[in-house]
């Protein structure tokens, strides 16, 4: 299945029903007065989040989203009637901007909360309403008011508590693997990762977290070098950083380069919770990466954890090291912020 995780639809809701104008004409009560109905409101569009799902793939075969009128008001007092809602569910995680403007319009994450996309018209007043002592019939009645329309841009970030970053090739994929039952596309050339992975992690029969693999970032990646640093948004909400290193290449400094393209994307992110897998050990002797190891540690001040993803070894150390920090990461994950990025 492709990971669609953008989309952008159009969404309108539906107008309210114009206000009746009409009178009683009874039999015995000719002239019985005015009775025209208010119109129903139109339908909004809502978005509700549904566990079960985890793409935006529906939106690309429904880009447009439109919710129905309310009736028009009738005679005899009689109210038109609603427009239905339309109910659209999105995966957890779904942001919601307003293409235009950029600002955020709903951030959806907990199983089954909703958010008014478009919001409905309302429906116009009757000229039952308008009656006085000196308009006994009253030819006015109010129209509906248009519903929202507009185009919004629908993104999904993954809402993972861990997340690999790292060059190109360092391994982060054979490590989702390694942690998980996930089973992404690994290959020995940069950028076999091109969307996001999630994987699910259990630490022990009550204890489990997820963690996300995504693109490997490249020096320059902010400015648009291999495939950016857009992917980073999936990382938003982890509340654990993994920075995953080869060995067997140049560690420090590939460490810096890959915590100044997340730094140039999201200061707030460098300032999280972080641990090191130095990867692919087997590549080294057994001395030279235990050395390489502290070097990185006194360097970064984060705690290293040696591993070969490949070979499944120094995993559950690794796991342990993460899930302590995720326990310790009192902080809830970082609310996203108001623009897309
Ligand atoms: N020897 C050895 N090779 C490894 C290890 N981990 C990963 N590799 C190899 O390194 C290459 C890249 O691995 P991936 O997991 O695809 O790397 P990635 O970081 O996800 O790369 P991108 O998706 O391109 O960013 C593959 O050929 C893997 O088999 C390891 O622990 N030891
Ligand atoms: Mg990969």
């Amino acid at each position: 299945m492709r990971f669609i995780d953008e989309a952008r639809v159009y969404v309108q809701a539906g107008k309210g029903g114009n206000g009746a104008i009409a009178f009683l004409r009874e039999k015995y009560r000719p002239f019985g007065g005015p009775a025209g109905g208010d119109g129903g409101r139109g339908g909004s569009v809502i978005f509700e989040v549904n566990e079960g799902m985890s793409t935006l793939l529906d939106f690309k075969y429904q880009p447009r989203l439109v919710a129905r009128d309310g009736e028009p008001g009738r005679g005899k007092q009689q109210y038109g009637h609603q427009g239905d809602d339309l109910v659209v569910r999105v995966p957890p995680g779904t942001m919601v901007f307003n293409e235009e403007t950029g600002a955020l319009i709903a951030d959806l994450v907990v199983p089954g909360e909703r958010a008014i996309i478009a919001q409905a018209g309302k429906g116009g007043l009757g000229n039952m309403h308008f009656v006085s002592s000196t308009r006994r019939a009253p030819r006015i009645a109010t129209p509906g008011t248009p519903g929202d329309q507009r185009w919004v841009k629908i993104e999904l970030r993954l809402v993972a508590e861990a997340g690999l970053v790292g060059l190109p090739n360092a391994g982060k994929s054979t490590l989702l693997a390694a942690l998980s039952a996930a089973r992404p596309k690994i290959a020995p050339y940069p950028f076999t990762t091109l969307t996001p992975n999630l994987g699910h992690v259990q630490v022990s029969d009550d204890e489990a977290f997820t963690v996300a693999d995504i693109p490997g970032l490249i020096e320059g990646a902010h400015l648009g070098h291999g495939l950016g640093i857009k992917f980073l948004r999936h990382l938003k909400r982890t509340r654990v950083l993994v920075y995953v290193l080869d060995v067997s290449a140049d560690p420090i400094v590939d460490f810096d380069t890959v915590r100044r393209e997340v730094a140039a994307f999201d200061d707030a992110m460098v300032g999280r919770p972080a641990l090191i897998a130095l990867n692919k050990s087997d590549l080294a002797a057994a001395d030279d990466a235990q050395h390489i190891a502290r070097e990185l540690a006194t360097h970064t001040g984060l705690d290293v954890h040696v591993i070969s993803a490949e070979q499944h070894a120094g995993i559950d150390p690794l796991v342990a090291a993460i899930a302590a920090s995720l326990r310790v990461a009192t902080e809830g994950p970082a609310k996203a912020d108001a623009h897309p990025s």
